[in-house]
């Protein structure tokens, strides 16, 4: 039985502007600009052959769009995390709801949090950001989980942006889109470094489904580089929600599903 690509994203809701900011200074978002933006961004994820299922806005929770934070599906357990920021961790309860039809759980519990964006899957290796979101508790208890399932943990200093993946996303293969200055990059030397061009800092966040990097609007210049360097590219504009310190990954929790009566081996799209 076929597999299926699924990505849950979640509506944006009333509250986006009170959102938290730890690296950008408050600006005005166009929050209709912001729903449209997402819609195409949905439908960007279709045309790469993604089934996007969309859960309701959260208009108390600012930052719930931003579903990618409270969750880390890996083939055999969805990892729900306790996110850094108190204000967001009311997120989880309705993407555990959702991906409840996908997998089964463990949990990060208190004292320690731990953000989705500061989870980078490469294989069976997960490099996970120390930054302002995710602490040392919240490393070692998502290590050990992951463990179970011949996985290995290694964590990384983030020192100038808000998560690992705003600095660094997996492309294809052994290759990393990479802004090196913003994060401790000793522990990934062993990979292939595409680095962002010098003016576009935050192209470091691309989304990788179905072998097609999807880079933000703002990096014309780190797009043209991929593509020189043989990688198939789309543009999505995200402009909005970057004001809220949102890049592509953030705004969706990407896995493969399959019927509950299919049996087989299972593999991860990124
Ligand atoms: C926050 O500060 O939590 C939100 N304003 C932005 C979260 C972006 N999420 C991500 O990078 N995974």
């Amino acid at each position: 039985m076929a597999e299926r690509i699924v990505a849950i994203t979640r509506e944006i809701g009333a509250a986006l502007a009170n959102c938290e900011l730890t690296f950008l200074e408050r600006e005005s978002i166009d929050l209709a600009r912001a729903r449209e933006q997402h819609a195409a961004y949905r439908g960007a994820l279709e045309a790469a052959g993604v089934e996007v299922e969309v859960l309701p806005p959260e208009d108390d929770l600012p930052d719930a769009v931003f579903v990618e934070d409270t969750a880390v599906v890996l083939d055999e357990i969805a990892i729900l995390t306790r996110p850094g920021a108190a204000s967001r961790r009311a997120e989880v309860s309705t993407v555990a709801a959702a991906i409840a039809r996908h997998r089964r759980f463990a949990k990060i519990v208190e004292p320690g949090t731990i953000d989705g964006g500061d989870v980078l899957r490469v294989g069976r290796d997960f490099f996970v950001g120390r930054s302002s979101r995710t602490n040392a508790e919240g490393f070692a208890q998502f290590a050990a989980i992951v463990q179970e399932f011949g996985c290995r943990a290694t964590a990384i200093d983030v020192t100038g942006c808000l998560h690992l993946k705003s600095a660094v996303t997996a492309l294809l293969d052994d290759n990393l889109l990479i802004h090196p200055a913003w994060i401790d990059a000793s522990a990934l030397r062993r990979f292939r470094f595409v680095e962002v061009d010098s003016e576009e800092p935050f192209a470091a966040n691309a989304l990788v489904v179905n072998g097609i990097v999807h880079v933000s609007a703002r990096s014309p210049r780190t797009r043209a580089k991929l593509e020189s360097l043989g990688f198939a590219t789309r543009t999505i504009d995200n402009s909005e929600l970057e004001k809220a310190e949102g890049g592509l990954t953030c705004s969706s929790l990407i896995f493969t599903s399959r019927d509950p009566d299919d049996s087989g081996s299972r593999t991860e799209p990124r």
